[in-house]
């Protein structure tokens, strides 16, 4: 049996050749019927350019339906699907190339002349494909061959490497094999109960395993429509509710929702589910969310490393501030520092072993073996309890992470670049609570002794260097960090002392 997971989606394309996959807000609609065909002529393009199974194609471009056809495409050859946050800058970008070491890196045609050099420089080939069907992908399809079949895989060959940061501050690439993501999209089309009558609504960046992977392949299984939208904006997507039947977002897009006066109960009655994810849900969002709307969205958790993990069911009750219970197949459980199952109800680190659970980082070997406990499981980073019935909590994080908008930042990738700049001793950054955010960004910085720090020039720096979901909103200047006895910057102190920084 061929495992790839492209083998799978196309087994489910609906028979009749007019059934629509993706519809965009100008009503350019594609069909599932020309998927295969298009999909054969990319591959045709790739394989023309030398890339081989295994081999990594970087993608950073922006959202559109041809990207999609390049990431089926991609997994059709058996090559390995790499996507990139389309906000990361060229200095961040020289690090996933020279890590990833693509044999193609398919670019925006805007961006290419920037992009050229650093591609050579590794060895890549540079590809442009623009959201308008532009580009040169497209104009080398008349000269290549289709590549009609479909690279025959198995489960553990990997399909797609997904950065996610470091605390370290270096980037880590997560491995996901055809069979972790296939085994996952199978059980949330069950789980989450989608039937040849859904619609969804996509409104998330696919360049992360939320846009990319749940809601395209949960679509894609039931072989029902998705409308495609190139960003979330509140507008657009009130504008299309009535068309859909099911919405994935993360919270920012519900509280965002709540603040549009045009979105109103009547809008969500033939809703038949609202899903959110990637950052806490926060109770009071939840239940504003049912006072509004008289729905109840429906939270899960999960994370690049093994996709989907766990869910509040679809039949019962979800409770807000949970994450309802393990995916079927999937075996959770809370831990202890020495990896031995706590007390039912207290808190420990989250463990994780199933077929969703990813391959290791790219080329980090020692980094994946001290990840995994003895006996094969994962070891998460969040905090969590479990009470007798499974039922699972997110309350904290072990890692020093910020979720901002749905999109993580690591402090230390932030403090090491402002580190190095005039007149800064040290600095520390946190996150606080953020009204349309969840959590906001705010520096911290400790001036060398007699020098000024202008957090106006900190922050325009920094935009030349990093994406500008990484730049902190608020910087604040300090004589002095707190620190704990061992040394240690106390973050715990600075995110007391500076929680009210977005209250306004
Ligand atoms: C954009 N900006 C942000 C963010 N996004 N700042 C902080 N946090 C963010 N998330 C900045 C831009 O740099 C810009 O700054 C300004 O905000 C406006 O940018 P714009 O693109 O217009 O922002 P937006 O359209 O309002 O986007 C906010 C958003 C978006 C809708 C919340 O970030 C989003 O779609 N997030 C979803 C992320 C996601 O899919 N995460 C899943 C990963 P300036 O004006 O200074 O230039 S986690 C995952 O996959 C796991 C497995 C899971 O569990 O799901
Ligand atoms: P990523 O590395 O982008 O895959 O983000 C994964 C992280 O997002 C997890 O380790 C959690 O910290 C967080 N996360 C995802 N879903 C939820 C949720 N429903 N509640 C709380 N945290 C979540």
């Amino acid at each position: 049996m061929n495992d790839n997971l492209y083998e799978l989606l196309r087994r489910h394309f609906p028979a009749d050749p007019k059934a629509p996959w993706l519809v965009t807000p100008e009503g350019d609609t594609r069909y599932y019927s020309e998927i295969d065909d298009v999909t054969a002529h990319y591959a045709g393009v790739l394989r023309s350019l030398g890339l081989q199974a295994g081999e990594r194609l970087l993608a950073q471009v922006d959202k559109s339906p041809e990207v999609l056809l390049l990431y089926l495409a991609t997994l059709r050859l058996g090559a390995i699907f790499v996507p990139l946050n389309t906000a990361y800058t060229p200095t961040e970008l020289a690090y996933f190339l020279n890590d990833a070491t693509p044999r193609i890196f398919v670019v925006e045609p805007r961006n290419a002349s920037v992009l050229k050099k650093s591609a050579s420089a590794v060895g890549a080939t540079l590809l442009t494909l623009g959201n308008n069907g532009e580009g040169t992908l497209i104009d080398a399809v008349a000269e290549a061959d289709p590549y009609t079949s479909v690279a025959d895989l198995g489960a553990d060959d990997i399909a797609s490497i997904i950065y996610t940061s470091g605390t370290t501050g270096r980037s880590k690439g997560a491995m996901l094999s055809h069979g972790n993501l296939s085994s996952n999209a199978l059980t949330l089309i069950d789980l989450w109960g989608f039937t040849e009558n859904d619609v969804l609504l996509h409104a998330l960046p696919i360049y992360h395993v939320h846009g990319l992977y749940v809601a395209v392949h949960c679509a894609m299984l039931r072989g029902i429509p998705m409308r495609f939208l190139p960003r979330f904006d509140s507008d657009e997507v009130i504008r299309q509710l009535s068309s859909v039947t099911v919405m994935m977002g993360v919270p920012t897009f519900y509280t965002r929702l709540m603040d549009a006066p045009k979105f109103t109960r009547d809008l969500c009655q033939h809703m038949r589910l609202f899903i959110s994810g990637s950052a806490p849900l926060l109770a009071q969002t939840f239940e504003a969310f049912f006072a509004h709307t008289g729905r109840r969205i429906l939270e899960r958790y999960g994370m690049s490393e093994a996709s989907m993990i766990a869910s509040n069911p679809l039949e019962g009750e979800r409770i807000a501030g949970t994450v309802g219970f393990a995916l079927p197949g999937v075996t959770l459980r809370v831990c202890d520092a020495e990896h031995r199952t706590v007390v039912t109800g207290e808190t420990g680190v989250l463990q994780m072993r199933g077929p969703n659970v990813f391959k290791g980082y790219w080329q980090m070997p020692e980094k994946t073996a001290s990840e995994f406990t003895d006996d094969g499981f994962f070891i998460s980073g969040d905090m969590a309890t479990m009470d007798a019935q499974g039922r699972v909590r997110i309350v904290g994080r072990e890692k020093d992470l910020v979720i901002s908008g749905g999109l993580n930042v690591y402090p230390k990738e932030i403090e090491d670049a402002m580190d190095v700049f005039d007149g800064v001793n040290e600095t520390a950054v946190i996150g606080v609570p953020h009204a349309d955010l969840g959590e906001g960004l705010v520096a911290v910085i400790c001036p060398l002794p007699g020098a000024v720090v202008n957090p106006d020039a900190v922050i325009a720096q920094l935009k030349t260097q990093l994406a500008g979901f990484k730049v902190p909103r608020r910087i604040f200047t300090v004589d002095s960090l707190p620190r704990n006895a061992m040394g240690k910057v106390q973050k715990n102190v600075l995110r007391e002392r500076y929680a009210q920084a977005f209250d306004s």
